[in-house]
């Protein structure tokens, strides 16, 4: 670093950022004119949109540094929040929001000829996640810096986020997302970066005093560079890291040897193999599928942030044994669990530790969360693939097994048939590395993500951990959202009245402020102006359907929204289902009945994995029905079906404002917690759902007369499922219906469809379709008649929004720091 006495000079120009609006225009104008190269006659909304970006991501940077400094100085435990996907979204009015210019951007971009809607509607999604896990470490991030922890997030910077999903002919089709064309959101450091070791062998070896070492050697090197994402918190100076991996040929691999001895092509192929590491996210959502590549991202990324968190840590000069006071790794579902064994591997055979005294600090360390139970959906890998790409590391997981085994053995002996359930390894063919197993034991918390998922765990499929740890090493954290991105810059206005109302935005910080709205629920002003804000969110999200789909749908109607991950444990197939029976329904109306019908309006939005058959089928069942429904002349206004294409998070935030209701009935027992359920809510919206995750502490916080609950309870899944495959199988009288005109091809051919039906009619209904369907309707007619009483539906839906304080995750984060990581928050002065 510079001496002390030329500081000074540095002082004195010190970056400080713009302040107000002229300075906004400075700024703006300055990377307009410099750093893109344009000018005042060809500036264009993205550009535009480029330059307001650059004077903010300045602003945050400054921040960046000042609170990386203040943390280094004062060096207090730290969270490193470990997941392979970040699902971020836009930025920079975010970035507005928490750096509290957002008025001088406005003010400024008017005065040089812009509409600041416009300009941040510029951005490209970053769209590193599938769905809820990614979003949930997204609402994370923001609430840590919100509240002032020391807290980095690790990921990878993948090339190609998410695909893009587009409907044509009613079929989905996956087109890729390159969104690294303009990224002014991160910061490359290529002054951090670091060797990565895939393949070769792990040779065994005596040293000087005879002590057995292993040396892992030969295979290939791949480079981690690091590139880094300021996260601003809201309120609050701290602005926290998000370290993204990316991959390239090492220095050594890119081989100028060989690229002088004119394999020219082979020297190119290295490069690419290396980095195609972090060329794309897998899209699979809630499924694992153990490719190769799949386990080179995570050990790539998992061994580049280890390296990065000891070397921090190794620079404070601390002993091991601090290791854990000062560092806590959370794991965001089992994809990171190489790093519980890369870190043993580190301390045992790079720094000497004794097994022992390692396996102690490792366990100190981390922390593990699950979310799912769903059987598909928990990683395995084969023995011989990790035995090929990482042979020091499954030397390890046998020894970390062998232990555990051992442990085991000692509290209840003989029991064998324990042993074999426990082992990290499953003997099968080939044999399986069960990650969820060795994620347990290498931490000191497990956690599930709402409170029923959380008892789920402990008494399925983790009963024997329980047994064996007992109950105090599970725990649960209920998830949250957060209230900056999902209400205020989502739904200003209704964040703005809110305010009006509580005297200010503090319950931006303090979500249980919100209690504080619900003495106006007989306030007659203001529920007319809580209802006009719905419906100019509607009248919003309409434009947008006018725009994309070109169908045109009354603000008036029920908007009925169903947006998530295509999956058939959430059920999107009942809720098509539900809407051609009330399809059949109106056609059997008589005109005087008809005119008693709430008009409704279906939403759908949500990607299917490119692979799963079933998912696609029913994305093409909603646009067959759409395209009946819709053009059908004698339903009119009484009912449309619109699936929105490309469901992401910049279109969340104008779908979600804009719901009556919104459904979130997966069969019970299958949503570990679902988040979009606590965004639907705090937007005024209701829900309507199965006794499944959240919906159930939704449900005792908002209280019962708030939602429309309805279906199967988790305790009676499995012995229905029984009873299907024993006591045969009728199928319920509406749903035959429902089938039969499908099977009759009104819908477009029933070929198509074929399969989706026979899951529920001939293969067992899994997920208790055919059970639920009479529950289901019954309660959307509930809904019908609920929603005529106008002033009733705003008062349930004021009320619920006063409850909702318990789902934000700065909530979420003050549990994690007190009960799993142990770590205070450090302001920054
Ligand atoms: N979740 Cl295992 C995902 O979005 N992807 C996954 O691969 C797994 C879980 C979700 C889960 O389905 C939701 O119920 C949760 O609300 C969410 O994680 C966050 O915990």
């Amino acid at each position: 670093s510079i001496p002390e006495s030329l500081r000074e000079t540095w002082r004195k120009h010190s970056a400080q950022g713009f302040v107000d609006k002229d300075g906004f225009e400075r700024e703006f104008v300055q990377h307009i004119e410099t750093t893109l190269a344009r000018s005042l006659y060809n500036c264009d909304e993205l550009a535009a949109y480029s330059g307001t970006a650059l004077a903010f991501r300045d602003k945050l940077i400054i921040e960046w540094n000042k609170t990386q400094q203040r943390q280094t100085f004062v060096d207090q435990k730290r969270v490193y929040y470990l997941s392979l996907e970040f699902l971020m979204g836009r930025a920079l009015d975010n970035a507005m929001l928490n750096i509290d210019k957002k008025e001088a951007a406005r003010d400024g971009l008017g005065e040089l000829g812009f509409r600041i809607e416009d300009i941040i509607n510029q951005e490209h999604d970053a769209a590193l996640g599938n769905g809820g896990l990614g979003r949930l470490a997204a609402c994370l991030l923001d609430s840590m810096a919100t509240l002032n922890y020391p807290a980095w997030g690790y990921g990878l910077r993948y090339r190609y986020g998410i695909f893009k999903q587009e409907i044509i002919d009613g079929y989905q089709v996956e087109v890729p997302d390159y969104w690294l064309d303009f990224n002014p959101w991160e910061f490359p450091r290529h002054d951090v970066t670091v060797d990565i070791q895939f393949y070769g062998q792990s040779i065994r070896h005596q040293d000087e005093n005879g002590k057995v070492k292993y040396d892992w050697v030969g295979g290939e090197i791949v480079q981690a560079v690091a590139y880094d994402v300021p996260i601003p918190g809201y309120g609050t100076k701290t602005t926290n890291n998000l370290r993204l991996w990316s991959s390239k040929a090492s220095s050594g691999e890119f081989d100028f040897q060989k690229f002088n001895a004119g394999e020219y092509e082979s020297a190119v192929s290295d490069q690419q193999r290396a980095e195609a590491i972090s060329a794309v996210l897998y899209p699979n959502d809630n499924l694992d599928r153990g490719k190769e590549l799949r386990l080179k991202q995570q050990y790539f990324w998992c061994a580049a942030s280890l390296w990065d968190i000891v070397r921090r840590f190794k620079k404070t000069k601390r002993a091991w044994s601090e290791f854990p006071e000062q560092v806590a790794i959370q794991l965001n579902d089992t994809h990171p669990t190489l790093a519980i064994v890369e870190l043993q591997r580190i301390l045992v055979d790079q720094e000497g530790l004794e097994w022992d005294e390692a396996w102690r600090i490792v366990v100190g360390t981390f922390g593990y969360t699950n979310h799912t139970v769903l059987p598909e959906a928990l990683e395995k890998w084969s023995v011989p693939l990790m035995q090929n790409l990482l042979p020091r590391h499954i030397q390890i997981i046998y020894d970390i097994n062998l232990f555990f085994l051992q442990y085991v053995e000692k509290k209840f002996p003989r029991d064998r048939d324990l042993l074999s359930q426990v082992s990290v390894i499953e003997e099968s063919q080939p044999k399986m590395v069960r990650m969820a197993y060795l994620a347990i034991i290498g931490s000191h918390k497990v956690n599930g993500v709402a409170e029923l998922h959380s008892d789920l765990i402990q008494t399925t499929i983790f009963k024997n951990f329980v047994k064996i740890y007992g109950p105090d090493k599970f725990t649960n954290v209920t998830n949250g959202i957060t209230p900056r991105r999902w209400l205020h810059q989502a739904n200003p206005r209704l964040s703005d009245l809110i305010a009006s109302k509580l005297g200010g935005y503090d319950f931006l910080k303090d979500l249980t402020l919100l209690s504080g709205i619900e003495r106006y629920v007989d306030d007659a002003d203001f529920c007319k102006e809580w209802s006009e804000i719905k419906t100019a969110n509607k009248v919003r999200l309409a434009r947008h359907i006018k725009e994309t789909t070109g169908y045109t749908v009354p603000p008036t109607a029920l908007f009925d929204i169903q947006v998530k991950r295509i999956h058939e444990y959430k059920r999107q197939q009942l809720n098509i289902f539900g809407v051609i029976h009330r399809y059949l329904k109106i056609k059997s109306m008589t005109p005087e009945e008809r005119k008693k019908l709430v008009p409704r309006v279906l939403i759908f939005g949500g990607k299917a994995a490119p692979g799963y058959w079933m998912a696609k089928t029913i994305i093409h069942l909603i646009n067959s029905v759409g395209k009946v429904v819709n053009n059908d002349s004698d339903i009119g206004d009484l009912l449309k079906v619109i699936f929105i294409e490309d469901y992401n998070v910049s279109k969340a935030e104008i779908i979600i404002p804009a719901s009556d209701i919104s459904e979130h009935i997966s069969t019970a027992g299958t949503e570990a917690s679902g988040t979009s359920n606590m965004k639907f809510v705090l937007n005024g919206g209701l829900i309507i759902g199965t006794l499944d995750g959240a919906n159930i502490e939704i449900t005792r916080e908002i209280t019962e007369s708030n939602v429309f609950l309805f279906g199967n309870l988790a305790e009676d899944v499995e012995e229905l499922r029984q009873s299907h495959r024993y006591a045969g199988f009728t199928l319920d009288d509406n749903l035959a219906k429902v089938f039969d005109a499908i099977q009759s091809n009104t819908f477009g051919d029933a070929g198509s469809f074929e399969h989706l039906i026979a899951s529920i009619a001939d293969h067992g209904d899994y997920y208790l379709v055919s059970d639920d369907f009479d529950s289901y309707i019954k309660t959307q007619e509930i809904v019908d008649r609920d929603f005529k009483k106008r002033d009733e539906w705003i008062a349930k839906s004021i009320t619920s929004v006063a409850r909702m304080g318990f789902f934000s995750t700065d909530r979420v984060i003050d549990e994690y720091a007190e009960s799993i990581w142990n770590v205070e928050p450090l302001v920054v002065e």
